[in-house]
């Protein structure tokens, strides 16, 4: 084991972080007594600890690496451009090469007419940007009575006011206000946990239909739009049934309801197409992306619209944007993680290689008597977690008490894999190789045996 000496002995990092960096989505109190993981480099897919243990990153960050780590490039890309030009804006009739460089080749990438982009620092704030401009857009249009926005249960859409009301997270909405008005919540196309008897097919159609109830309900004068991730990732990797999408577009599109397809996570190669849209056959009004934007060299989000939005905003003047916008250096990455994306054939490769060769082993993970469905798209799967496979039942025990067990198993066997409720999920970088994919099946098949040999000890294989 290498120590890495150029910094702090680990216990001493742990006091000052536990003492003064407040953790997001954390129990400080908790973490102050365990101490953090203190991460200190990367390379590839692995990431170094502070005691020198390398760790396989299976969940690229936070679903956001996806060219993998310590790309030089991006690091003279980023240096290039803060020796240039390390800030200006573009407020007030000022523009800058790199805004003009990315925006381009973002409405290039972008499929059908979404051919413009508004900037933001992270997923969270382009989705707060995605309600003011549809508001703004229908109100333009000379109808603000379109205000409402049906989103998704279990739907991530980021954790500020705008974003997490969007979302559907219970968490989320238990603290500060949340959601603020004009958020309609209805529910998502989890076959696993929510179909009962139902086939999938008829359970994805069930749920899209849940949309036309709700515009009959508000009035389809209220209501400005739909928005939902191709594939539900924080919401644990729910994958909808093949039925869903296409009856979830007949409606926007006759109903007259914008659709915004959040591809925050989806984008950039992560399904195997540059969007989650193309993949899932959605032809969205927005989208909404960051994270892979970038490979999260730097923050930087957006929202990428149609011709038919930019010309109705572009019609007057929008009173909303923020000092980094577009900004040169976080521009200049994405754009040069672009190249690299494109150049190196990484989407392209992910489809026809590292996708398939992904799936046929997670899926392996199936026959694992702890294991219910296997689901993946592209390059981000889950599998379920259950006592009992044929009534796809839940675990007596609180829901996630089984799966935090199992994330708790992956820290030790030096794996990131995430837990969501009783789900384990997958999203490593799309660079993965493919004897790192064998590693990565097999320590989580190694943390699924600890898991199932602790349940069965202490009695909790039961079902609810
Ligand atoms: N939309 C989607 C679909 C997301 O997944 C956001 C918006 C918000 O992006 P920002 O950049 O504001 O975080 C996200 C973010 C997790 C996890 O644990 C997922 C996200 C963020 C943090 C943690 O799965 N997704």
């Amino acid at each position: 084991m290498t120590r890495i000496t150029n910094h702090l002995p680990t216990a001493e990092l742990q006091r000052l972080d536990a003492a003064h960096h407040m953790h997001p989505f954390s129990t400080q109190a908790d973490l102050a007594k365990r101490g953090a993981r203190v991460i200190t480099r990367a390379k590839g897919c692995f990431l170094t600890d502070s005691e020198g243990e390398e760790i396989l990153d299976a969940m690229a960050g936070l679903w956001c690496v996806n060219v993998g780590y310590g790309r030089e490039e991006l690091v003279q890309v980023a240096a290039a451009q803060m020796r240039e030009l390390p800030y200006y804006n573009t407020f007030f009739m000022t523009t800058h090469v790199p805004a003009i460089a990315l925006s381009a080749k973002l409405a290039e990438l972008a499929p059908g007419d979404l051919n413009h982009v508004f900037y933001s620092c992270s997923g969270s704030e382009a989705n707060d940007t995605n309600i003011r401009l549809v508001r703004t857009y229908w109100a333009t249009k000379g109808q603000p009575s379109k205000f409402t926005i049906i989103s998704r249960k279990n739907g991530y859409h980021g954790s500020t006011m705008g974003g997490g009301s969007l979302g559907g997270m219970a968490g989320i909405h238990s603290q500060g206000g949340l959601p603020i008005p004009g958020i309609h919540h209805i529910g998502q196309p989890d076959w696993w946990s929510e179909g009962g008897d139902m086939s999938p097919e008829d359970f994805g159609l069930m749920r899209a239909r849940e949309l036309e109830q709700a515009i009959d309900e508000i009035g389809e004068d209220n209501v400005a739009a739909f928005i939902a991730e191709p594939v539900q990732g924080a919401g644990g990797v729910i994958v909808a049934p093949n039925t869903y999408w296409p009856e979830v577009s007949r409606i926007c599109r006759e109903r007259n309801i914008l659709l915004i397809a959040d591809e925050v996570i989806c984008g950039f190669g992560r399904t195997g197409n540059w969007f989650g849209s193309q993949t899932l056959g959605i032809t969205p009004d927005i989208m909404t992306v960051a994270k892979g934007l970038s490979s999260g060299y730097q923050p930087i989000g957006g929202s990428i619209v149609s011709d038919e939005i930019a010309e109705v905003i572009g019609s007057i003047e929008f009173n909303h944007g923020y000092t980094y916008h577009a900004h040169p250096v976080a521009a200049a990455v994405a754009l040069e993680n672009l190249r690299i994306l494109e150049e190196e054939q990484i989407v392209t490769r992910v489809r026809e290689h590292t996708a398939p060769l992904l799936k046929a082993k997670w899926e392996s993970l199936a026959d694992h008597p702890l294991v219910g469905e296997a689901k993946i798209v592209g390059m981000m799967g889950s599998i379920a977690l259950t006592p009992d496979k044929a009534s796809r039942a839940a675990f007596a025990s609180d829901p996630g008490t089984v799966g935090y067990i199992c994330r708790e198993f992956c820290f030790g066997t030096n794996l990131v894999m995430r837990h969501v409720g009783d789900r384990m999920i997958i999203s490593p970088p799309l660079v993965i190789s493919d004897e790192e994919i064998d590693l990565l099946i097999a320590r989580a098949r190694h943390a699924l045996d600890q898991t199932y040999d602790k349940l069965k000890a202490e009695g909790m294989l039961k079902a609810a």
